[in-house]
């Protein structure tokens, strides 16, 4: 079915989890539903924030420009707008937001009856975000241990927070999610490079089946997961990926407060060593 006939098809009312018919109309080629409205509103709010703290100064520098939580003396408490309360402000629009963008993803898969995969695999960027600016400065009792908003200046967060711990690479679960995503990218490599190759065999030859697909990976290493399973275990490496990320910067604090390098004394301990 051509795209066109197809969106004439199922462009219909229902499907919607709030606002009954309401929002349930697309403007251009968007779905707008309830969670669009609050998308639209919590993102266009949160970043006019972003901007007007801007406006106070000290740049325009689109690098530079830094809006940082409060001071860990304000420990868990609502700050004054321009020492933290800002990033506060800012922080609340974004989890209005991702949470919104979430459930119009949701509302969208409803009305075409296929599957939640898109915003459950959403749904793991907002934990890693949540667990960064929420679960962990709670943990640690203060939101001063949150990252700011600026390009260079959470760069500067995640430097400064790595190395608070010495060697962050030393941390196991760090180990994990970096080898998870390195594992991501050669499976997505794999899996491109893969259906390009059977799809475009070159001019004048027929272009080629899954047969072939599996066939190739059967004769290079003895096995092939499958056409369907290659998606699943893309998206669970990819979720895996997030999910260690957010398990590494939790403990980081919260469970292990000397540096990761003296993580691994019990490894060196161990009695077999001698
Ligand atoms: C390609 C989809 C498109 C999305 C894009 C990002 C904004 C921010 C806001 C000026 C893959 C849009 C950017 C809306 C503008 C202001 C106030 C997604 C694609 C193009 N980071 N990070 C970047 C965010 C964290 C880290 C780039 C966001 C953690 C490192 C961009 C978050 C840690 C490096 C960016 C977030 C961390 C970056 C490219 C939220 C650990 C880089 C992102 C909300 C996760 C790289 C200058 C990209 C860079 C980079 C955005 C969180 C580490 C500005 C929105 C605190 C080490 N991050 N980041 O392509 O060049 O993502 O930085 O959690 O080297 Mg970051
Ligand atoms: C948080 C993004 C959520 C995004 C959302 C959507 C918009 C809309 C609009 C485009 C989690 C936002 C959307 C704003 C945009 C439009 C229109 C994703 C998030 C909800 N590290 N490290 C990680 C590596 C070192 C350190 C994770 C590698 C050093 C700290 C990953 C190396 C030290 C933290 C990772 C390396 C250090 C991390 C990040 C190499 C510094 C974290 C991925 C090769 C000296 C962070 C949960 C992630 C983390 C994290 C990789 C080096 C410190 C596994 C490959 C040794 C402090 N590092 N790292 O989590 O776990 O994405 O965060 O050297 O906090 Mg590390
Ligand atoms: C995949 C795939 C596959 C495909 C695919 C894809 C995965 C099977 C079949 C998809 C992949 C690609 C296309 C490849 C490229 C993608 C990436 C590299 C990922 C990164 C993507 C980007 C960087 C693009 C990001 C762009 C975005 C997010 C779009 C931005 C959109 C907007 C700004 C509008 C959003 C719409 C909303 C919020 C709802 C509707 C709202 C409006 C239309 C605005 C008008 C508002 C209203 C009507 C509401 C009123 C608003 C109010 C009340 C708020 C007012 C508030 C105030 C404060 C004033 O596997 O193979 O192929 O293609």
């Amino acid at each position: 079915m051509a795209l066109l006939s197809f969106e004439r098809k199922y462009r219909v009312r229902g499907g919607t989890l709030i606002g009954g018919d309401l929002f349930d109309f697309w403007v251009g080629p968007f779905y707008v539903g309830f969670f669009g409205v609050t998308a639209a509103f919590f993102s266009v709010l949160g970043t006019a924030l972003i901007v007007y703290g801007a406006s106070q100064g000290p740049t325009w520098d689109i690098w530079r420009i830094n809006i940082a939580p409060p001071d860990v003396s304000y420990g868990l408490t609502l700050a004054p707008l321009m020492e933290g309360g800002l990033w506060q402000a800012v922080t609340v629009c974004a989890m209005g937001s991702f949470g919104s963008w979430a459930l119009r993803e949701v509302e969208i898969a409803r009305k075409l009856g296929i599957g939640v995969h898109v915003p459950v695999a959403f749904g793991f960027a907002i934990l890693a975000y949540f667990t960064l600016e929420v679960v962990r400065p709670v943990l640690l009792g203060a939101w001063g241990y949150a990252f700011p908003y600026g390009i260079f200046s959470h760069l500067e967060w995640v430097s400064n927070t790595g190395y608070q711990y010495v060697n962050f690479h030393y941390n196991p679960a760090h180990m994990i999610a970096v080898s998870l995503f390195f594992t991501t990218t050669l499976a997505l490599a794999l899996h491109g490079s893969l259906i390009l190759s059977a799809a475009n065999p070159g001019k004048g030859q027929a272009m080629k089946t899954p047969e072939h697909e599996d066939t190739f990976f059967r004769d290079i290493i003895g096995y092939s997961v499958g056409t369907l399973g290659i998606h699943r275990v893309g998206l669970f490496l990819a979720l895996a990926a997030v999910f260690f990320s957010a398990v590494c910067i939790v403990i980081s604090g919260p469970v292990w407060s000397q540096g990761w390098p003296e993580w691994w004394n019990w490894w060196r301990n161990l009695p077999i060593w001698g």
